[in-house]
């Protein structure tokens, strides 16, 4: 674990009004960031206001902070944060950005380009395990609440502690988070088993639709439009969707196909260590980690299974 830099501390102690951003269609990392961060900062009695894409899916509804979204914004602020967003394109910002003396980066993609006025830029299993760190650093209690916000960023984004993004760090994190809340049985019910009925209809249709690609050990699985529909729209895909077909038995690569507008589809991919897949992503403007990346895909889906294939078998062969 690097230290976190001085200028990111001071900067956080020596300013008084922020602004947090995260992503677009912000995950359990994005949100519980940016709830863990702006409840710290106010126990240190700073202003935090948070502008955050809505809605945010049911399973994370019941985390705190959330009646404070996007309530009126200043037209000036010390700080912007931007947690969890590795471009400012990904970033869901307000039409007219507020005035801001500095832009704080905190994230933990490998395609952060690094475009805030400081950055901290670290690959870790989730942004929620940096920002534990940050509040460490600042010497900020912990309570139950930034606890449960802390937990789900890092379970989400390490599904459930299963993707080999974690690492001893993570566990070293979240020992202590049981530190501050004894047991975390049905928040992890919550975020990983629960489903309501439409997101059970979607995860079903989904396994109905998965295939392997002829001669590689390639799923695809695609909701069309119709589907996404039916069962109540791509918040209700949960993210644990495209885990299914990785999690069948032989396959390396895995891509999740969501009809968003006919013909346009949003890609969910995952790979098994070490197969790195995240450079398709950044080809077709997305972004994302080695192992779990996303972007947007027009045309045809044979080329997609073409280049998948490609991208197998190239690295097969350097990994053989
Ligand atoms: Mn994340």
């Amino acid at each position: 674990m690097k230290k976190i830099p001085e200028r990111i501390i001071e900067c956080l102690n020596d300013n008084q009004s922020f602004l947090i951003l995260v992503h677009q269609k912000p995950d359990g990392d994005a949100i519980g960031s940016a709830i863990a961060l702006g409840k710290g900062l106010k126990q240190l009695n700073k202003s935090v206001d948070y502008y955050i894409d809505l809605p945010i899916e049911e399973k994370l509804l019941f985390l705190p902070e959330i009646k404070c979204f996007n309530q009126s914004l200043k037209e000036k602020y010390d700080i912007i944060v931007l947690l969890d967003c590795s471009t400012m394109e990904f970033a869901f910002q307000p039409e007219v950005l507020p005035e801001a003396k500095l832009t704080l980066v905190i994230d933990h993609h490998k395609s952060n380009v690094c475009y805030g006025d400081l950055n901290f830029v670290e690959i870790t299993g989730a942004t929620a395990e940096i920002v534990f760190r940050i509040i460490k650093a600042l010497n900020i209690k912990i309570d139950t609440e930034m606890a449960d916000a802390l937990f789900t960023g890092i379970s989400t984004d390490t599904g459930s502690f299963q993707f080999s993004n974690v690492t001893a760090d993570t566990h070293k994190i979240v020992s202590e988070l049981y530190l501050i809340k004894s047991n975390y049985a049905h928040l992890s019910r919550l975020l990983h088993g629960e489903k309501n009925y439409n997101q059970m209809k979607m995860t079903g249709a989904a396994i109905h639709s998965l295939e392997i690609i002829k001669d590689a050990p390639i799923a695809m699985m695609i909701l069309d439009h119709q589907t996404i529909k039916d069962f109540g729209g791509t918040l209700n895909i949960s993210d644990d969707v495209a885990n299914i077909g990785q999690n069948t038995s032989g396959v390396i690569i895995t891509a999740l196909l969501k009809e968003v507008n006919t013909g346009e589809y949003r890609v969910s991919i995952r790979a098994k260590a070490p197969f790195d897949i995240h450079e398709i992503a950044l080809k077709y403007g997305g972004g994302g980690h080695e192992r779990a990346a996303g972007f947007t895909f027009k045309g045809d889906i044979n080329l997609l299974k073409k280049e998948l294939q490609d991208i197998y078998e190239a690295q097969r062969d350097t990994h053989v």
